[in-house]
């Protein structure tokens, strides 16, 4: 993929950090650096987590290419336990009641950005338009970028700061955070938080997501669940 000079720049800086770290200066740099890095920061979080800066975003991704966005053609398709599937386009998803929170961001690896302010919408108004049907104990989070996905249990989709978000610090959602739109649940850790929000689809009990399957609790409260801190 091309890479912007600063996101190469950060990059750099994850490969220096990682090799640093030891038993990981076989990290090549060059096309597959971008892949690794991401891939790589979780399995050895224990080991460098205590020379990582703690404070600022990373960059995660678990292919080589982020989604791109075209709001003439992006679709957000929302199915599964549903009375009336929709398809909603960029358009729509702007017009629904539009709300904003401040809220902060806790990665499980041990690094958190204060005081993000998100804009958005409530996931209530996205079922509003699709209506939930009574068996539908959990809600699947698909994202653009394969095979990552994750769940939630109605009741913590339904927590009142839970938001699809679309805008960040008062600039639409950068590529590289998830545009057009990522889901934020700040009471859990990042990874529940799904970048490139494709489809959203009513399931009756929640499932492993990317990360779960390799480990990681399903309930990713911040400060409850198994990363390296507990
Ligand atoms: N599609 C997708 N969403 C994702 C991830 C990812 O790799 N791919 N990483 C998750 C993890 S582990 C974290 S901590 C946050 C990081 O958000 P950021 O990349 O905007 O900093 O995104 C989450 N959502
Ligand atoms: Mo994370």
């Amino acid at each position: 993929m091309a890479m912007e000079p600063d996101q190469s720049r950060k990059i750099g800086r994850g490969v220096f950090l990682l090799t640093v770290a030891g038993g990981l200066s076989s990290l090549a740099w060059g096309k597959a650096a971008w892949s690794k890095v991401s891939g790589v920061i979780s399995p050895v979080a224990a080991d460098i987590a205590p020379i990582l800066p703690t404070q600022g975003w990373r960059i995660y991704t678990v292919s080589d290419h982020m989604p791109t966005f075209d709001p003439a053609t992006w679709q957000l398709r929302v199915g599964g336990l549903v009375e009336k599937p929709a398809t909603i386009t960029y358009a729509q998803l702007r017009a629904l009641p539009r709300v904003e929170q401040v809220s902060t961001f806790h990665c499980v690896t041990g690094w958190t950005v204060q005081n993000v302010h998100w804009g958005g919408v409530r996931i209530t108004d996205v079922f509003g338009l699709v209506r939930p049907l009574p068996e539908a104990g959990a809600v699947q989070f698909v994202s653009a970028e394969q095979p990552y996905v994750d769940y939630l249990t109605m009741q913590q989709a339904l927590l009142k700061d839970v938001m699809l978000a679309y805008e960040m610090n008062g600039k639409p959602l950068p590529r590289e955070h998830g545009a057009p739109m990522r889901l934020v649940i700040p009471e859990m850790y990042g990874y529940k938080n799904v970048k490139w929000m494709a489809g959203i689809n009513l399931v009756a009990h929640p499932q492993d997501g990317y990360w779960e399957q390799l480990g990681y609790d399903r309930d990713a409260w911040v400060g409850h669940s198994n990363g390296y801190s507990s």
